[in-house]
């Protein structure tokens, strides 16, 4: 599948149905500078998998509007056409005020929500003031989204842990409508989950939809046991249904993807502008193995638990010492929170002790860039890197991952892949690491570097394979076949 397949599929299929998108980030960020208004993408997989969808579907997707000059380019209405360069679809802003932001976003939705269906509990913090914001700013979405469906058979599709009650609003608004959501994150099993205040209100509100995609069954199969403990509702485990109010709310694992083409072709186009010796020389990276990591900085990603098996790997194998460096590019995320700031600088105190106690004069171990770096130039730092490790101690999918396999235009990367993110079954060709297991990990570092460049390039190229036949595209097409299916 590629965005024209889609695009046409889509027309024909759901003619005069628009596909109105809901999400907390926006796709495009517009800011004031010095120089004048600037557009930043920002990093994180869910806009990165969606914009690309938005673009051959051409319908509207509905965000906060973060950005300092977001209001100055949109209209009345906070409505503005994107991508800047190349206009496709509307993007329409919500406004939300400080209070708003603090309680909804950085209170319940990142400081509840987030780190609980990251199964860690004692990082969640559940105020009821929080939890107001939440549900008033869901509110808010709904006054939001009904303006906007034209045609009582528009799809709504939903993204995310922010708004667990607006599926449930916008059906008591409108009970015929089609309403879809995404889970781009883990539903942890029901002895963690029952830890909610807010549980039953969460259930009921997701149970306004007709469709509920997870990345995984393991997830779908923990919402079920959860709705079955705390709601009283008929299920079908076989079908992954849930009845309930008089509707079936249907459930479904839909491993999200990457735009393989695009990556592989950006990588490509890199590849013609600078050769790997030269981006090598830049960095002082010539004859050294290469290591990479490239995180939003979260806690969930297990990028301490990297740094510690990086360390031990240097202390066990001396002989890499000189030989080895990793780069670690992890974008500030969350910063307001205490407990994001906490980890950035437990990160990079770890990273200047490691670089104090093996660096030399013509060596650091480990190269950290803590800033957003566009995809177009990330390509350049998977390319160049012979491993690459994601170590997410939980994590929904893993789209780093995926993005480092479709790099891999010459077949020869390792990709060293934690057990505990959403992409292991469909990446067993990685070399898999338990990140609390430091002593393997740092041996499966040392294996990645060591692997004959023929098994390299056998498991590449099943990867390979693998995600370019299951991109963004195949899964927006496994979910609009489902919400077909159900909404016939
Ligand atoms: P995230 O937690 O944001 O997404 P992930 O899937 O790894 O995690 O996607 C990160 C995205 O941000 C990638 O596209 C990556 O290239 C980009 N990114 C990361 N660091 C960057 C940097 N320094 N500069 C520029 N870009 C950077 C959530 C879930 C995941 C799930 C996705 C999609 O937590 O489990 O895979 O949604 O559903």
């Amino acid at each position: 599948m590629n965005a024209e397949t889609i695009s046409q599929l889509y027309r024909k299929r759901f003619a005069n149905r628009s596909l109105i998108l809901v999400s907390n980030r926006e796709p495009y960020i517009h800011r004031k500078t010095k120089t004048g208004i600037k557009v930043d993408t920002p990093a994180g997989g869910l806009t990165s998998a969606l914009d690309p969808v938005m673009r051959a579907i051409k319908g509207t997707w509905i965000a906060w509007g973060s950005g300092s000059a977001d209001k100055k380019v949109s209209d009345e209405e906070g409505k503005v056409m994107v991508p800047p360069d190349d206009p496709l679809y509307t993007l329409k802003r919500v406004w939300l005020d400080q209070k708003e932001v603090d309680g909804f976003y950085y209170g319940y939705a990142n400081q509840a929500l987030w780190p609980l269906c990251h199964m860690l509990i004692e990082k969640a913090r559940f105020h009821q003031r929080h939890w107001r914001r939440y549900f008033e700013v869901n509110r808010k979405f709904a006054d939001a989204v009904i303006p906007e469906i034209k045609n009582k058979k528009d799809i709504i599709w939903i993204q995310d842990y922010h708004f667990t009650v607006l599926p449930y609003m916008l059906r008591t608004r409108a009970r015929d409508l089609t309403i879809a959501m995404f889970w781009h994150i883990p539903w942890p099993p029901w002895e963690i989950f029952r830890v909610i205040p807010q549980r039953i209100e969460i259930l009921k509100g997701m149970l306004g939809c007709d469709l509920i995609g997870f990345h995984i069954n393991r997830y779908c199969q923990n919402f079920l046991e959860c709705v079955e403990n705390e709601m009283g509702a008929e299920i079908d485990w076989d079908k992954n249904t849930v009845f309930y109010e008089g509707r079936d709310t249907r459930l479904l694992p839909l491993p999200i993807s990457i735009d393989f083409n695009t990556f592989e072709e950006m990588t490509r186009e890199a590849t013609a502008k600078t050769n790997l010796p030269d981006i090598r020389k830049k960095l002082k990276l010539e004859g050294k193995y290469v290591g990479i990591g490239v995180d939003r900085l979260d806690y969930s990603k297990g990028i301490t638990e990297r740094i510690r098996a990086i360390k031990l790997f240097l202390k066990k194998y001396p002989a890499y010492h000189e030989r080895f460096t990793f780069i670690q590019i992890a974008v500030p995320s969350r910063t307001k929170i205490q407990e994001y700031s906490e980890l950035k600088v437990r990160i990079e105190k770890m990273i200047d002790e490691i670089n104090k106690e093996f660096g030399t004069e013509y060596w650091t171990p480990i190269i950290y860039y803590s800033t957003n770096v566009p995809h177009k130039e990330l390509v350049n730092y998977y390319r160049i890197a012979d491993i690459a490790i994601v170590s997410s101690i939980v994590d929904g999918m893993n789209l780093v991952a995926k993005e480092y396999i479709a790099s891999q235009v010459d077949e020869k990367g390792v990709l060293i892949l934690s057990e505990f993110v959403g992409a292991v079954a469909e990446l067993n060709k990685a070399i898999i690491i338990n990140p609390f297991d430091v002593e393997h990990f740092a041996d499966m570092i040392r294996r990645g570097l060591e692997m004959p460049e023929e098994e390299k390039k056998r498991r590449m190229q099943k990867m390979r394979a693998y995600v370019q036949t299951h991109n963004i595209f195949d899964w927006i097409n496994d979910n609009l076949n489902a919400v077909q299916k159900e909404t016939l």
